[in-house]
């Protein structure tokens, strides 16, 4: 049954495989120079075979490119891969082919693929050549998944921005964009995010108050654009260099059903400056006070609803859907089309809904000329919409937009997805949020964040050499503060903001964080901001923010984990001119890291006391940091053992290690591989990379039913070599 299932997957993908649309091709052939680095599970060369080359050449020259012997070609072609066994099915063997394809191209151009295959053969050993030859079509795909984005996005750079400006009309629902245009995250060295939310940031003008009431934690407050304007210079000596604004447009001002209106979610009229916080000539006031300092501004848009029992509902009711509010959670169309909290949910594939979302944000783009736009609700809106919108708006700005996705999910899948269908370049890292708040206040295993940070590879290169456009958060207005999360543990709160401002991405904040602001949720996270001087946060913040900005590793740093356990991650990071290890201790036992041979004759290792969160940096020679960057880039053979004690099966059980890795079955245990019975004791050898880490539970499968054991998930790193788990049921 499960062969049966197996085969049929492979029969539907190939199935989709043919049914794809016409590749786009180069206009005349250009050279590419192809690389193969085949090994076995033991790491000995693998040949790849005639089949496979013809497959891969086929699938090249149908993009219009010419094979090369010049390893200088413009365009560069290299797959590793690894062949190997990994357990028995049935009476078949379940071969896999794990790889990386990636390619190189003129322009900086590169995109890098990882892909997993099977096949099944009843040849038990020496078989890596039949493997390979069965499945070169598919690892041909692959190639073409690596080198035709690259083709395309090529093809586009000389496309003029005109193009994209006139499809902007509300007639243009039948000219549907062909592909979303996606650029690279502007690299913005030094940058640092901060949010404020207009209304309870300070009051410059109280003649805009009306009834605002600072007493009242659901009234309106009095905050506005001429308040921010003055203390500009509070958050410029905090050390952040981007400003991102709540939404700033006419909305409802009174509060429903008891909840109050200040956020500014609740819209009203996209094209004008809602009067309580100023008005386009203050806007524009303060767009110019902040480049003055070299500072950037994002903008707040929303575009999957209006405020509620907005007039619009009555004026335009064909712009709206009208299913209600959302019931069912887990449905993807309901998500998209219902009510979110009975707000009015607009539909946007209506024409004149999307000119009206469309002409408001141009609008604003062509007066501020702002450095990006932070996207409400990106869950609640379809990502056609999102595609097509986000190139659209980018084909409008004179600058690269920062273009940053609001999508509150703690799977990288999930977001990666959005970011890649959605044409995003920069999304929310709420993964790495959760993993933060269970590590740091919830006392998590800190694998956990290993976990998150080795799943960067699926979001696409949009986001940026460096993963730049993963805006790293411990809290937002929709979520608890970071204090209140770690009950009010100052010390766990600085681990934590000392990992977030250590790792890769751009890390963010919201008002409040530097002077202690709490709460658990609205609208008490949301309370008034206190320009409270000589609070401990502050200097902090500031410390760990000039860190940042003078060790270029840590926006850079090529990353590596060192090592992993249930209460320790070290993870180092390889720049240019330096390298930086950082440290999660969260034992009650000091922890030594021994650094890799490049760095030992600055420094041998690193003594991490207990309970401890740091970062350390060290000078080595750029030489030796080369060395090191090229050896890490190029995985080894890592072979895990994994023995399973205090486990029963009765008979037409079996148990597998279901986990986050492809070679784990991607967490669904019909997928996982299964132990086998050697010597009486359950044993299961996996075939990985050196360098990749998993995440994963044991889970005995009976038929259709799967028990899981009931413990956190267990956590390790492949490492090169031979390496063992010894795995307790539950324990
Ligand atoms: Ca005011
Ligand atoms: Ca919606």
């Amino acid at each position: 049954m499960r062969l049966f299932l197996i085969f049929f997957t492979i029969l539907l993908t190939a199935h989709f495989g043919c049914a794809t649309s016409p590749k786009s091709r180069l206009e005349a052939p250009e050279p590419v120079f192809v690389q193969w680095e085949i090994v076995d599970a033991t790491g000995i060369g693998v040949q790849t075979g005639p089949l496979l080359e013809k497959a891969a050449r086929d699938t090249l020259e149908t993009r219009g490119f010419e094979l090369s012997d010049n390893s200088n070609a413009p365009w560069r072609v290299t797959t590793k891969a690894r062949v190997s066994r990994m357990m028995r099915v049935d009476r078949a063997y379940r071969w896999v082919v794990t790889g990386t394809t990636t390619t190189l191209g003129p322009d900086g151009l590169e995109k890098t693929v990882k892909w997993l295959h099977a096949h099944h053969l009843d040849v038990e050993y020496a078989a890596e050549p039949r493997v390979l030859e069965a499945l070169a079509f598919r690892i041909a795909d692959e190639i073409d998944n690596s080198a035709g984005p690259l083709v395309d996005t090529y093809l586009r750079a000389g496309a003029p921005v005109e193009k994209a400006v006139s499809k902007a009309t509300p007639k243009a629902e039948e000219a549907r964009p062909q592909a979303a245009k996606v650029q690279p995250t502007p690299d913005v060295p030094g940058d640092l995010i901060y949010f404020v939310m207009v209304d309870r940031f300070e009051n410059g003008d109280p003649a805009n108050d009306e009834d605002a009431d600072p007493q009242d934690p659901q009234a309106f407050h009095g905050g506005d654009l001429r308040g921010l304007i003055n203390r500009i210079e509070w958050i410029h000596q905090l050390g952040f260099k981007t400003i991102w604004l709540s939404p700033v447009f006419t909305m409802r001002d009174t509060p429903f059903y008891g909840h109050g209106a200040f956020h500014g979610y609740w819209l009203e009229n996209p094209f004008e400056v809602e009067p309580r916080f100023g008005d386009e000539a203050t806007l524009v006031e303060l767009k110019n006070a902040l480049e003055a300092r070299g500072m950037r501004l994002i903008l707040d848009i929303v575009v999957n609803h209006v405020a509620p029992e907005s007039e619009r509902v009555k004026t335009h009711p064909d712009w709206f859907h009208t299913n209600g509010p959302i019931q069912n959670w887990d449905d993807p169309k309901e998500l998209e089309t219902y009510q979110v909290h009975g707000l009015p949910d607009l539909n946007q594939s209506n024409p004149e809904v999307y000119a009206w979302l469309f002409e408001s944000t141009k609008k604003w783009v062509e007066l501020l000329e702002p450095d990006g736009l932070r996207m409400d609700a990106v869950k609640h809106v379809p990502n056609t919409f999102w595609k097509r919108f986000n190139a659209e708006i980018q084909g409008v700005s004179k600058k690269p937009l920062f273009i940053l996705g609001e999508q509150l999910s703690g799977d990288v899948t999930e977001v990666a997805k959005t970011a890649n269908n959605g044409g995003f370049n920069a999304m929310f890292d709420f993964p790495l949020h959760f993993a933060m708040v269970d590590v740091f206040c919830k006392d998590a295993s800190p694998g956990k964040l290993a976990s998150v940070l080795a799943q960067d590879h699926l979001y696409g290169a949009q986001m940026g050499a460096h993963r730049q456009g993963l805006v790293t958060l411990l809290d937002n207005h929709d979520l608890s503060r970071i204090v209140t999360s770690c009950v009010g543990d100052r010390g766990r709160v600085l681990q934590a903001m000392r990992f977030m401002f250590s790792v890769r991405g751009t890390p963010s904040v919201i008002w409040g964080t530097e002077v202690g602001t709490d709460g658990s949720g609205e609208p008490e996270n949301r309370s008034s901001m206190r320009f409270e001087d000589g609070h401990p946060m502050t200097s902090s913040i500031q410390d760990l923010a000039k860190q940042r900005a003078r060790h270029r590793v840590l926006e850079t740093g090529v990353d590596h984990v060192l090592a992993l356990s249930d209460e320790f991650f070290a993870l180092l990071r390889v720049g240019d001119e330096e390298a930086a290890l950082v440290v999660v201790n969260t034992s009650a036992a000091l922890k030594t890291v021994l650094l890799p041979p490049e760095l030992q004759p600055q420094r041998m290792s690193v003594d991490v006391p207990a309970n401890t969160t740091d970062l350390v940096i060290i000078d080595v020679p750029p030489d030796a940091l080369k060395k090191l960057k090229n050896r890490i880039q190029t995985p080894e053979s890592a072979k895990v053992r994994v023995e399973a004690r205090g486990v029963e099966l009765k008979p037409g059980q079996k148990l597998v290690f279901a986990g986050s890795l492809e070679e784990l079955g991607s967490w669904d245990p019909m997928n996982a591989p299964e132990f086998e019975v050697k010597n009486g004791m359950l044993v299961l050898e996996l075939a990985l990379d050196s360098g990749e880490v998993a995440a994963g539970k044991l889970v005995v499968v009976d038929g259709q039913n799967s028990t899981w054991e009931e413990r956190a998930d267990r956590y390790f790193l492949a490492r090169p070599g031979q390496i063992l788990l010894r795995l307790d049921w539950q324990r």
